[in-house]
């Protein structure tokens, strides 16, 4: 049960993000931005202390909800960092403000990295997917204005299937595209120039944590000579992990992997759903970011340009105080 504070925008948009109902890390982002503008402008606080507890109140609530894409708090920290002010009006409409250009510079992130992206792509390239990243899809969609000719091999993506988003999304762009299950994936290995991928999270030693799955297939990528390549805008930097934290893997419902009579046939043995897995920088060719590619290497030094020491958690202070 929501405190009564909590509006229902944000109660349901936390929700659908639990349920994945908003899925992706950059979405996730953009969503948990817009609840907090809305909590804003319904606000009824009597006082600058009251608005900011019920901002901080709205945004853990949003932050619980899924532990791994670091799109969330940076999100969070973002609108947060921009909120200022001695008045409730004033602390309104900085929130509002930050909240939409938070937004804004989300949408112009991924614009710009998809044009960093699309210079890798080379006119006749065969692109192999995994998951559904907008940022991967961002770089095709700007490869694709430049003109060039690309085709694509999708993996479905179990068990959410989001293999089957990204088989859309690209045959709507005019790609060509060959959808296969995942076993299939070292098979076509060979048929593929590039594997490019999304990222939920990518820590300051340059491991990309991205869709379970994903470790496996640099793995096989590696050694059959396909480079690597993650799309992920800066928002997906894990400040927290430059004092050498690690980033939480979520585990899902059983109820993702096996509908109910089949879990039942199963009886007593225990069903695993990570959502995640690390994949070592070593594994990874280059890291596409607005502003520009980098190998994992060199991503620390990027994460401290952009994010200083500013790994706090102002939604976690007692909504007491
Ligand atoms: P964009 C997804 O996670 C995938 O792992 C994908 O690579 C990542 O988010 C990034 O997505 P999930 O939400 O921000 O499907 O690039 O579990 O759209």
């Amino acid at each position: 049960m929501d405190p009564p504070d909590v509006h229902e925008t944000v109660a349901e948009t936390a929700t659908d993000i639990g349920e994945m109902e908003i899925r992706g890390a950059a979405t996730i982002a953009a969503a948990a931005a817009r609840a907090l503008e809305t909590q804003a402008k319904a606000s009824h606080a009597e006082s600058p202390a009251e608005f900011r507890r019920e901002l901080r109140i709205a945004a853990r609530r949003l932050h619980d909800t899924r532990p791994t894409a670091v799109s969330l708090p940076n999100a969070l920290r973002s609108v947060f960092r921009r909120m200022s002010g001695d008045t409730v009006d004033e602390l309104r409409r900085t929130t509002v403000a930050g909240a939409r250009q938070f937004r804004e510079d989300l949408d112009n992130a991924q614009r710009d990295l998809g044009e960093v992206g699309a210079n890798r792509l080379r006119d006749g390239d065969v692109v192999l997917f995994h998951c559904h990243s907008t940022d991967a899809l961002a770089c095709v969609e700007a490869a694709v204005e430049m003109g060039k000719d690309l085709s694509a091999i999708v993996k479905e993506t179990r068990p959410r299937n989001q293999g089957r988003i990204t088989a859309r999304a690209l045959a709507d762009l005019g790609v060509p595209v060959t959808f296969i299950v995942d076993n299939a994936a070292h098979r076509y290995l060979d048929e593929a120039d590039h594997v490019l991928v999304g990222a939920d999270s990518i820590a300051a030693d340059g491991s990309v944590v991205n869709k379970i799955g994903t470790s496996g297939l640099a793995v096989n990528a590696r050694e059959r000579g396909v480079p690597v390549v993650t799309a992920a805008q800066t928002i997906k930097l894990n400040p927290e992990t430059l004092t050498g934290a690690t980033v939480e893997i979520e585990m899902r419902d059983e109820s993702e992997v096996l509908p109910a009579d089949a879990r039942e046939e199963l009886g007593a043995v225990t069903v695993e759903n990570p959502a995640f897995d690390v994949t070592p920088p070593r594994y990874v060719d280059a890291i596409v970011t607005e502003h520009g590619q980098f190998p994992p290497e060199s991503i620390v030094t990027l994460i401290r340009e952009l994010f200083g020491e500013s790994t706090g958690k102002p939604w976690e202070t007692p909504p007491e105080d």
